[in-house]
Order: structure tokens, then C-alpha cells, then sequence
């Protein structure tokens, strides 16, 4: 038999360009060669698709430069021309089978126009396998508002929130100005839907939230207003199950923040300052605690019905409640994010975890979920 296809989708127009460069080449770089045939597809920010060379894993990496796709590359474009319903990667110039069909998309994309359920779409309509979540779960995973109903309804403990349509914010500000102050302050107003935590600020009092709301307003029209909630943040690493498996969980991780000017671990400490974090895992938590916290995740993984990967993440109360804050079906996946070092600290190193997810996808059902 011969080697398995990947494309790898990166870039992309949203604020995570960067991110999901510095993604892909650490993704390029771990992928097994002689099992896969890769082929990495750059999305410049203007939105042209791009043939990248596979030694991305290099410049972006060691340019020191925020990483971007140059749309100067060889222009290609994903089409459904080929025969046996595959997605065919075409160069504009070229005749469509030249490059080949693919057999899976690895599709490292962040934000609207990509984790938002959206590229996962376009991938159906050519009869594609895909690593990662399906069109429903990317999209309510991308949204803090139906993410907490699809919660409750699963009997998840949320915590308390307000939820603010544009509509409402627009018609009736007084009244959401009272659900908010209902909840007490410290909230934070997120906008609904955007993948990184842009637009996202704490207020302490009633005097700072028309102007919390804006900022917010600017990424979606769509908000969540949360009610602060004092305990440590606990996150768990699930893993799709084979075959009819149930969902596989990490050991809990636990991010403290080490230098301490951030509020909380927003896109600018992220990103911008490279703020050092500093993980534990397994965090320390009695034993039943940590039994409890990789049920619920589990329990999340299924209530969004997520495939491939996610990270959940909780409050860890200091009476030992356990709340749920969010659920990523797209978490970070550098070999130094989270979501990897989670699963390398539960005995599934990084190479072995792309490994994982494609195999899962591959052997993914087409046309039928
Ligand atoms: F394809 C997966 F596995 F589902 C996947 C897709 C995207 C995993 C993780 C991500 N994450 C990202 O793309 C990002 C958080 C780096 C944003 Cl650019």
C-alpha cells in the first residue's frame, strides 16, 4: 500500500495566522514521513490558498518573526473534480490531478472561517475525512453561549451567565445592565463566539461595563457576560476512543501564571508578552477529584458530540465544586501546548498523539455521523 495523503491547512484570515504557522510546523515536524505523503496548504491572510514547502517546519520557526504564509506562493485551490469523491488540491495553472487527491485534512485553523465548523463543511461537501470535530460540534465549540446549553442540558454544572444578543443590547441596554449586575461583580464579557481571547475583559463594577461591552462588540455582536468564579483552572485532554470506545482522558493539568501583571491568561499574556506559564499535570487534587474531573470531561466530549480531540476546561472551587468554564475542540497543539503536554504526560508522547488523530480520522465513516 501506498502512503497515507495529508494535507495540512494552516494559516488562515483570522488574528491566529501566527499561531497556527508556528501549529503547522511543529505538526510537519512530528508527522511520521514514511507512513504519511504530507503536503502543506497556507492560507495567506488575504485568503489565498498557497502550495507551501513542507520546510515551513524551518522559517517559521526560526525567524524570529511572527510567522505568516506568503501569498506569493504557488496558488492552489481544493476542488471536487477528481473522480472516487476525493478532494482534489489543484494548482490554478495546472491541470486538478496533478497534485493529487488527498486522503485526510489535517485542518490547523483557527477563529471564524475555520474552527468555526465552517472549513469542516467544505470538507464534507467533497466526501473528505478530517482530523478533529464535525460541523456541529467546531460550531458550538466556538460558541461560549450554546457550549453552556448544551452543558446544562447534559447536566454539567455551568457557571452563572447572561448571554446578550445584539438585538437585546440594542433594544433594551437597562435591562441587560441589571441581569448583569444580578450576577455580582467581578464579571468577565467575552465576546460569543472568536476563538483566542481577544475582546475579552474583567470588570469590576457596574461603571466599567458599557465600555467592557463595546470592546467585546468590536469581535462578535453576540456576548457572554460570566459571573467571576474563584478557583483554580483545571483542564483535561480527551482523545476520541477507537472503534466504539469511550472517549479517552488525561490526567488533569492545571496552568498557573507565573509572573503575575496579567489579570488572567488573556491573548496579550499569551501571545504578545509570552507570559510564563507554568504547567502541572497531574494537578494536585485528591484522587476522587481527579476521577470526577476526567468523567465530566468526558461527559462534555459527548454532550457537544466532539470527535478527534478536545480540551475541557473547569473551576476547581475551593469547596471542591467542579464547574465547567469551556470546551476547545481546537485547543492549542504545539508540541509545548497544553492539550499535547497533557497526553505526553499521560504516556502519549506528541508524534504518537498526531498519529492517533489521523488513524481516527481515517477510519472515520463518510457521509454518515
Ligand atoms: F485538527 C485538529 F486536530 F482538530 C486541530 C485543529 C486545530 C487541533 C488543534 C487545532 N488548533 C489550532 O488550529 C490552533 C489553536 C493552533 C489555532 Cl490556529
Amino acid at each position: 500500500p501506498g502512503r497515507i495523503k495529508v494535507a495540512v491547512l494552516f494559516g488562515g484570515r483570522s488574528s491566529e495566522h501566527a499561531v497556527s504557522c508556528v501549529t503547522a510546523a511543529g505538526v510537519l515536524g512530528a508527522i511520521d514521513k514514511d507512513k504519511y505523503d504530507v503536503v502543506a496548504i497556507g492560507i495567506a491572510k488575504n485568503g489565498q490558498w498557497v502550495l507551501a514547502g513542507t520546510e515551513i517546519a524551518d522559517w517559521s520557526l526560526t525567524s524570529g518573526a511572527m510567522p505568516e504564509v506568503s501569498p506569493a506562493g504557488r496558488s492552489v485551490s481544493l476542488s471536487h473534480l477528481g473522480g472516487g469523491h476525493q478532494l482534489v488540491i489543484s494548482e490554478s495553472s495546472r491541470v486538478p490531478e496533478e497534485l493529487g487527491g488527498v486522503d485526510v485534512v489535517f485542518p490547523l485553523l483557527h477563529g471564524p472561517w475555520g474552527e468555526d465548523g465552517t472549513i469542516q463543511g467544505l470538507l464534507e461537501l467533497s466526501d473528505t475525512r478530517y482530523v478533529g470535530a464535525g460541523v456541529a460540534a467546531s460550531a458550538i465549540g466556538m460558541d461560549k453561549h450554546f457550549m453552556k446549553v448544551v452543558f446544562e442540558a447534559a447536566g454539567l454544572a455551568v457557571g452563572p451567565y447572561v448571554a446578550v444578543s445584539d438585538r437585546a443590547w440594542s433594544v433594551d441596554p437597562e435591562s441587560v445592565r441589571a441581569k448583569v449586575a444580578a450576577l455580582g461583580f467581578p464579571v468577565f464579557v467575552k465576546p460569543a463566539r472568536g476563538g483566542s481571547s481577544m475582546g475579552i475583559s474583567k470588570v469590576d463594577g457596574p461603571d466599567g461595563l458599557d465600555s467592557a461591552i463595546a470592546e467585546a462588540r468590536k469581535y462578535d455582536l453576540k456576548l457572554v457576560i460570566e459571573a467571576g468564579i474563584t478557583g483554580r483552572e483545571i483542564e483535561v485532554a480527551v482523545l476520541e476512543g477507537r472503534g466504539s470506545d469511550r472517549p479517552r482522558v488525561s490526567l488533569p493539568g492545571e496552568i498557573s501564571v507565573v509572573d503575575g501583571t496579567h489579570q488572567f491568561y488573556d491573548f496579550d499574556a499569551k501571545y504578545v508578552q509570552g507570559t510564563a506559564v507554568n504547567l502541572s499535570c497531574p494537578a494536585e487534587m485528591p484522587a476522587v477529584d481527579i476521577s470526577r474531573v476526567r468523567d465530566l470531561a468526558a461527559v462534555a466530549f459527548d454532550a457537544v458530540g466532539a470527535e478527534g480531540l478536545s480540551r475541557v476546561d473547569f473551576f476547581y472551587t475551593p469547596s471542591g465544586e467542579l464547574i465547567i468554564n469551556e470546551i476547545n475542540t481546537m485547543p492549542g497543539f504545539t508540541p509545548s501546548s497544553m492539550y499535547p503536554q497533557m497526553w505526553a504526560a499521560s504516556g502519549l508522547p506528541y508524534p504518537q498523539l498526531i498519529d492517533e488523530l489521523l488513524q481516527l480520522a481515517l477510519s472515520r465513516k463518510i457521509g454518515l455521523r
